[in-house]
């Protein structure tokens, strides 16, 4: 990180799936391919269930689903080619999948030298952040390889926040999963839902994408005491 970054106090902190990037699309493709080559399927309500969640977690969710139950080796070879599958729509990816009103935000906090990091639970954040072109913008980054407690448990934000040299109180976490906002909350951040306001009641604001979020409300973060 630069020396001059250092000197904000503010410090931003994005999730990957759902807020710079729709992989979820991918995700559900991928997890349902696993149902219906299992021998049955999942809603689209249900995949909302799996948003921020791990991938080991979201496969014991969907065995549920099915009713079903697998030996420690086939799990984990269908956890494997569920990212083969998963990992081969990511490989069509490029910058032109980063979600509408998401860059502007990169380029203002930028420009005024703030700080920013990813808090993803993906293990394959860097893989994509490379694809889209980002993976060189963050300050940080701490993803799904790097965490033992996967969110609603804050780990992933107070790692991020410890590598920005900033206290947790002074970040600011953008969200589009339950357990995130619940994690960023956890970890007494200023948390920003992004999706459904239903959803994500918890959150401190909420936004149903980026094109919602102008420049001025990211100046009203900066000022803003927790
Ligand atoms: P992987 P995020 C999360 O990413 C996704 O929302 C969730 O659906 C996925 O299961 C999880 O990453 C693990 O992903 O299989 O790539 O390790 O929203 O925390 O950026
Ligand atoms: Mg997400």
């Amino acid at each position: 990180m630069t020396q001059h970054k250092m000197n904000s106090d503010k410090a931003f902190i994005f999730d990957l799936d759902g807020v710079i990037v729709d992989t979820a699309k991918f995700h559900f493709l991928a997890w349902r391919k696993l149902a219906n080559d299992l021998g049955f399927d999942f809603t689209e309500e249900q995949n909302e269930q799996l948003k921020g969640v791990s991938r080991i977690e979201s496969l014991k969710k969907i065995l549920k689903w099915g009713n079903m139950e697998l030996s420690e080796e086939e799990f984990n070879s269908q956890m494997a080619r569920k990212n083969e599958n998963y990992l081969s729509c990511v490989d069509e990816m490029d910058n032109a999948e980063i979600l509408p009103g998401v860059s502007k935000v990169f380029e203002y906090l930028m420009e005024h030298n703030i700080p920013f990091a990813l808090g993803s639970a993906s293990k394959n954040a860097r893989t994509i952040l490379k694809k889209i072109d980002l993976y060189k913008k963050f300050d940080a980054i701490v993803d799904g390889t790097d965490v033992s407690k996967a969110k609603p448990d804050p780990e992933v934000f107070l790692i991020a926040a410890e590598k920005l040299n900033t206290a947790p109180e002074n970040c600011v976490v953008f969200e589009d999963s339950v357990a995130g906002v619940q994690a960023a909350n956890a970890g007494k951040m200023t948390s920003i839902g992004i999706g459904d306001q239903k959803v994500l009641h918890e959150a401190d604001y909420i936004f149903s994408d980026f094109t919602e979020i102008d420049i001025e409300f990211i100046k009203k973060l900066l000022r803003k005491e927790k």
